[in-house]
This record gives structure tokens, sequence and C-alpha cells, in this order.
């Protein structure tokens, strides 16, 4: 949304406030001020006419708009009701330069999950990337996709939903004796270019099943809907965004969010790596997003793998 735009919208949110005043007050045109109000209007914005002027009476449920409305942290949003995958748009956009834009889509008809995977993203989930120019050497970038773990946790949290971190960054509703470690609400896909001393470009693919059935699901999967949440997308998608931006520039503060919020330290696991598999207790994660597991011979480092958490032994 433009300068103009947003600054019309803010106007009626606190209006009523007569057309000429609007006009006056921005510097723009009647006209202008009726353009945009009508652009506001097909954009899914109630805006009354009243007497003294126009008034915001309603906000639309999702969209480019309805997201930047009321949004506290710095990012353009661009909307689509569908796309093959949310994260090859932001590739596109990061190719051509842009910074801190969001890709939203309704619906996905490619999802992609890490190594290929394939993830389900019907109509009613938060499918979105983030196009990112973060100032870090490329090893720090797993921060990054930390910090979009916790700010997801976080907003599924304040919609009342029990969340927390599988690691390496899915987001889950702890289950006891499941062996994922709970269901999965969401998981995190993290791309990037650069050279070996500077990122160019980083886009963090978050994608979170909100307001859709898991039965429409593949794999242990639930959604806020599912666990009773508010399932209100763009509630969700400006708490995420903004718990984001919070933790982006605090870099240090990520690793004790992301370990308070974790389920998996603490817990027995097996890791399948490329090497094989690794079982032992978890006992931390580092800032490369490692996972630290405890083998009982040795502390093992696990930089990227599957993980199951394991049902501790009766007795044990
Ligand atoms: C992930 O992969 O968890 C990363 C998912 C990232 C998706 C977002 S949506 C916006 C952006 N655009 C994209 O194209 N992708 C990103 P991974 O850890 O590999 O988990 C994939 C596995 O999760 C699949 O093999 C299924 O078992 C399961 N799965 C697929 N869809 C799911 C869903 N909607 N909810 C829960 N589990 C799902």
């Amino acid at each position: 949304m433009n300068e103009t735009r947003r600054a019309v919208l803010d106007a009626l949110a606190d209006g009523p406030v007569a057309g000429p005043v609007l006009a006056e007050t921005l510097g723009i045109s009647r006209t202008a001020v009726w353009k945009h109000v009508e652009a506001l209007r097909d954009a899914g914005f109630d805006v009354d006419s009243e007497p003294d002027g126009y008034a915001l009476a309603g906000v639309p449920d999702y969209g480019a708009e309805a997201v930047e409305f009321g949004l506290d942290a710095p990012f353009d949003v661009e909307y689509h009701d569908a796309l093959p995958s949310t994260n090859d748009r932001a590739r596109e956009l990061a190719a051509d330069g842009a910074s801190d834009v969001v890709v939203l889509a309704d619906r996905q008809t490619g999802g992609r999950g890490r190594r290929g995977r394939e993830w389900s993203s019907p109509s009613g989930g938060v499918w979105m990337s983030l196009v990112l120019r973060p100032e870090l050497p490329p090893a720090r970038v797993p921060l990054v996709t930390l910090a979009a773990a916790v700010a997801v946790t976080d907003a599924a949290r304040e919609a009342g939903v029990d969340a927390a971190i599988k690691w390496p960054n899915d987001c889950v509703v702890p289950r006891e004796g499941t062996e994922r470690g709970g269901d999965k609400l969401a998981g995190v896909l993290t791309e990037m270019e650069g050279e070996a001393s500077r990122v160019s470009w980083v886009v963090v693919g978050v994608g979170v099943n909100v307001d859709v059935n898991p039965g429409e699901l593949v794999g242990d999967a639930t959604s806020v809907r599912a666990e009773g949440g508010d399932a209100d997308r763009r509630a969700f998608v400006q708490r995420a965004l903004e718990r984001f931006d919070a933790l982006r520039a605090d870099p240090d503060a990520v690793l004790d969010a992301w370990r308070e919020r974790a389920a998996t330290l603490g817990e027995r696991v097996r890791v399948e790596t490329a090497d094989g598999d690794v079982v032992g207790d978890a006992v931390d994660v580092t800032e490369h997003g490692a996972l630290v597991v405890d083998t009982g011979d040795a502390r093992r480092v696990v930089h990227a793998g599957d993980c199951q958490h394991l049902r501790p032994v009766d007795g044990a």
C-alpha cells in the first residue's frame, strides 16, 4: 500500500473525516481522496459515507491491505489468491532487489518442505515468505530461521494454542507418546543466496495451519482451528511479523527465546542425518542452529536432519 493510501486509511480509522479536510491535510486533490477511498473499498474495507465525512466501518479478513493496516512492523505485503509457492515468488522479488517484503497466498499449488518434500497448503492456512537482506555472515543465517520459529510459536500461543518448537524449526502441539513429539502446526523453510562472507538475500518461508481442517493435510498435522484457538489469519500474520521484527533487532536474544520454547531439549531423540542416525539426549542448540545430542559416549553436534522424540523407556 503506498504512503498516501495508508495515510487515508489511518484518517478514516480516526474518522469521520470530510473529504475536503482530508484532501487539504494530505496535500492531494479531492478526486484523489475519492479514488483512494474507492480503492480501499475494492480491497474490502467498509467505508461509510456519513454527513460529516468518511469513516472506516470494517476491515477485510485477509489480504495485503488488511495485513498492512495496523501492522507495527516495516513490511510491505504482496498478496495472491493462489501461487505455486510463496518462496518461489519471494526468490524472484529478492533477485530483483526487494527487501522487507512479505509474499502471502491464500493457497499454494506446489508448496515445498525441506529436501523437496511436499507441503499441503489448502485455502485457510497462512502461507507466507519474507524477503530479507540481513547484515549477517552466512554462518549466522540459521538465527533467522530460529527467530521465525520463535515468532510463529508466540503467535500461536497468543491465539490460544499450546505450541512449542521441535528441532530444527517445526512448531508443534506437544502430545505424549507421539513419534514426532507432537502434531505439526507449522514449518519453516529458509533459502538464501550469498557469498562466503556476505548474505545477499534470505527468504524465510513460513507455513502455518491456521483456519484449516487437519483432514486436508498430510502427516500428523493440527491447526489453530482444530486446537480451539483464534483462527483469525490477519491477526496471526500481524503478530508473527511483529514478533519476528522485534527478534531480528536483537539476534543475541534469539537463542534463549528458542531454548525457552523448545520441546526437543531434554528429550531422548533419534536424528536421522546423512551420516546415519544419532540417538541420545538433546541437550542444547548452538548459534548455528545445530542440535547438541549427548549419546552417552560423546556430545554430537548435528547440523541437519529429521528428529524423532523417543518414548522414555519404562522405568527409566
Ligand atoms: C517444513 O518442511 O516443515 C517446511 C515447510 C515450509 C512451508 C512454507 S509455506 C510458505 C513457503 N512456501 C513454500 O513452498 N514453503 C514454505 P519439512 O520439515 O520437510 O516437513 C515436511 C513434512 O511435513 C511433509 O513431508 C509432511 O509429512 C508434513 N506436512 C506437509 N504439509 C503439512 C502441513 N500443512 N502441516 C503439517 N505437516 C505437513
